[in-house]
């Protein structure tokens, strides 16, 4: 699949740096999806309307009617799905289900050859109809280590049928079939008069599955499950005053884990508020120095770093409702999406992981 490079909104410099985790071979170059206009007119970016611009590392594109329902459908596989520090290197696979023109009319034809070679790769197929004549060869495939679905799909739109079917095979021999109607599909074998109708089961795609339940090591907390309440209160108070509290509802939000005393969480804070001030998210940060003196620290740490959005404390009891042991890791970022669910979790920070909260603010 071609990519483009993407605007980024929040000028980040993107540059990779030595060990980045989780990096990008091509800069994050979303995934591109052109609509051909029709002939002559050129195309429209259709790539963020398609749902296929993922963000991720893509290394080959194939095409198949997956559902035999007489659209392509799309898979692709990238080098990393990016959810997570244990997906580095971890090759993802992508299916894009085509649900658009589903009304619309098509054919398919299925070749076998006989002296150009049972595959009759090379074969070139025209097929005539109310929308003029369409030209596809049969060819293995592009991408990296990829195949195409052998089976070549004409869409017809509006048309009902198609007036006849010409293949040129290559060993040269020439054919012309009768046209049939929309909806058929059928083989040709070379060298015979007719070709034959073929029966094909048409096949439901899984639904997306956006979040599966995945543990993360000495992380008490599961992506893909709900962001579980936590007592928090202001800084200023003691932490045995805090209560349960709500997150805010109907939109993603991060819960960031840090103290005064992190060396790197400072880097981390001021992304998330580039991000926060960029993009409108909300962002929860959660403070784990004790209450000894913390409402200062704090105070110091936010002016100093810039920080404005919610600085909260922690009730040392909870410390274990996100810590294993309450043996604390941070940084530490929980990303949860608009329905409540965490989507990622993110440990330590890097240049990368900016992406992945972006990617959150676009999130449905
Ligand atoms: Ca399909
Ligand atoms: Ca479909």
């Amino acid at each position: 699949m071609a990519a483009e490079q993407t605007g980024d909104t929040t000028g980040f410099d993107r540059t990779l740096e030595e060990g980045d985790a989780n990096m990008s071979m091509s800069g994050f170059e979303r995934h591109f999806v052109a609509l051909s206009k029709g002939k002559g007119s050129g195309f429209q970016d259709i790539s963020g309307c398609s749902g296929a611009d993922a963000i991720q590392d893509g290394r080959a594109a194939i095409f198949a009617d997956l559902d035999n329902d007489g659209d392509a459908d799309i898979f692709s596989t990238t080098w990393t799905q990016g959810a997570g520090p244990e997906d580095l290197g971890r090759p993802g696979h992508l299916v894009y289900r085509n649900n658009v023109g589903a009304e619309q009319g098509w054919i398919r034809v299925t070749l076998e050859g006989r002296a150009s070679g049972r595959d009759a790769w090379g074969a070139e197929v025209r097929v005539t109809s109310a929308l003029g004549t369409q030209t596809k060869v049969k060819m293995g495939g592009s991408g990296f280590v990829s195949q195409f679905d052998p089976r070549l799909l004409f869409g017809l739109g509006e048309a009902t049928s198609v007036a006849s079917i010409e293949v040129k095979w290559p060993s040269g021999l020439r054919q012309t079939f009768p046209g049939v109607p929309a909806g058929t599909s059928i083989r040709f074998i070379e060298g015979q008069e007719a070709g034959e109708v073929v029966e094909e089961q048409r096949f439901v795609l899984a639904g997306p599955d956006t979040h599966p339940v995945v543990k993360v090591p000495g992380i008490n907390l599961k992506r893909g499950r709900k962001m579980r309440r936590l007592r928090m209160g202001p800084v200023d108070q003691p932490a045995s005053a805090y209560d349960k509290q709500s997150w805010v509802k109907g939109e993603p939000f991060v819960v960031n884990f840090w103290a005064t005393w992190c060396a790197s969480c400072d880097e981390e804070m001021r992304d998330l508020q580039r991000v926060a001030d960029a993009h409108g998210l909300k962002v929860y940060g959660v403070n784990l120095d004790g209450d000894k003196g913390r409402a200062q620290k704090v105070a110091r740490f936010a002016e100093e770093h810039g920080i404005t959005y919610d600085l909260v404390g922690l009730h040392p009891d909870d410390v274990e409702e996100v810590f294993r042991k309450g043996k604390i890791r941070i940084p530490l970022s929980v990303l949860v999406g608009a329905d409540g669910v965490v989507v990622d979790i993110v440990e330590g920070w890097d240049r990368t992981h900016r992406n992945r909260v972006i990617a959150l603010t676009r999130s449905p």
